[in-house]
């Protein structure tokens, strides 16, 4: 039982942290280890949020800097999706 509530509370602490590091990952396109503009381009709520996210104002995200602007996405993102899905169990559009 002491495995199971660990690994429950050790997936809740770091399994955002690896979904953001996957995402990385995949956008990190010429896998330089940054996420160019032109990178994030392929995502318009991030390419929105490119200026603010690039802290050291070097032009490129680094994985910190992306877990950090990642997180504000998902939130936004979460709000939108429960809508979709009340109004598709409503019937509505
Ligand atoms: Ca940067």
């Amino acid at each position: 039982m002491k495995h199971i509530v660990s690994l429950a509370i050790l997936s809740v602490l770091f399994l955002p942290g690896c979904v953001s590091s996957g995402k990385f990952k995949n956008m990190d396109d010429d896998s330089s280890g940054g996420i160019s503009r032109q990178e994030a381009s392929h995502s318009q709520a991030l390419a929105d949020l490119f200026n603010s996210a690039d802290e050291n104002n070097d032009g490129v995200l680094d994985e910190e800097e992306y877990a950090l602007v990642y997180q504000v996405i998902s939130k936004n993102r979460a709000p939108t999706q429960q809508r979709r899905k009340m109004m598709t169990e409503k019937g509505g559009r």
